[in-house]
């Protein structure tokens, strides 16, 4: 897609699944990576984090703005949402307190089927994403377009848990997990980066666990 073509160079430029010099230990994952960034432990539960609020977001009052550096502003509704190609995706969530959970089964629209319908402007470099609980968080579009990045609806089969951003999340598995927001509400497209709740409070713009990119 053009979209993604805009942004080619720069997403193959960025560590992620296919850095050069991950740093990580462990035998090979499946991107031949190793199997956990360092400075993280593989955990089996999975463990809860947010503000303090779990917002209750019925499917029949669900929408997702999409605005900003845009041609097309759009409002998704869940049935909406739902007409969208599905994709799935098994992929690894890294908790910048140094959990990771391996192996997530998730379900969801790619980020870039949704960036797509709303065809952002030549000038947009980077998306704001809010969810419904107040939270931001802030992304490049070269790892927002990423092929991994999903809205997700369901995971390991069942519906998105509330407390883990049910009805519908962002998920960055190339990223530590802050850069996904749970409940997810609107994306906004800018056209200069623009840092989220943890990115001006300390952590990493940029957030890339095989490099030990927690903090700024
Ligand atoms: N809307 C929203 N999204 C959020 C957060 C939040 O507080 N609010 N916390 C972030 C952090 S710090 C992490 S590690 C993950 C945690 O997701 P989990 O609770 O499903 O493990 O969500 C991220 N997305
Ligand atoms: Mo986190």
């Amino acid at each position: 897609m053009k979209l993604r073509a805009r942004f080619f160079d720069k997403m193959k430029a960025t560590p992620a699944a296919a850095d050069g010099k991950p740093l990580g230990s462990g035998p090979p994952n499946r991107h031949g990576m190793p199997v956990v960034p360092i400075g993280q432990h593989v955990t089996s539960g999975w463990p809860v984090l947010d503000l303090g609020t779990k917002p209750d977001v019925p499917l029949d009052r669900w929408t997702l703005r999409v605005d900003g550096a845009v041609e097309e502003p759009l409002t998704l509704t869940w049935k909406d949402f739902l007409a969208l190609p599905q994709v799935t995706d098994v992929s690894d969530f890294h908790c910048v307190t140094t959990w990771s959970k391996l192996d997530v089964e998730w379900k969801g629209v790619a980020f870039a089927t949704v960036a797509a319908l709303a065809r952002p402007r030549a000038d947009a470099t980077h998306v704001l994403v809010h969810g419904y609980d107040g939270y931001t968080t802030n992304l490049p579009l070269e790892e927002a377009l990423k092929d991994d990045v999903f809205l997700v609806h369901t995971a390991e089969g069942k519906p998105l848990p509330r407390e883990h951003g049910g009805p519908v999340r962002m998920i960055t598995p190339q990223l530590y997990a802050w850069k996904g927001s749970k409940w997810i509400k609107r994306i906004e497209f800018l056209t200069h980066d623009r840092p989220g709740f943890w990115e001006t409070r300390g952590y990493s713009n940029s957030a890339h666990p095989w490099r030990d990119d927690r903090y700024s």
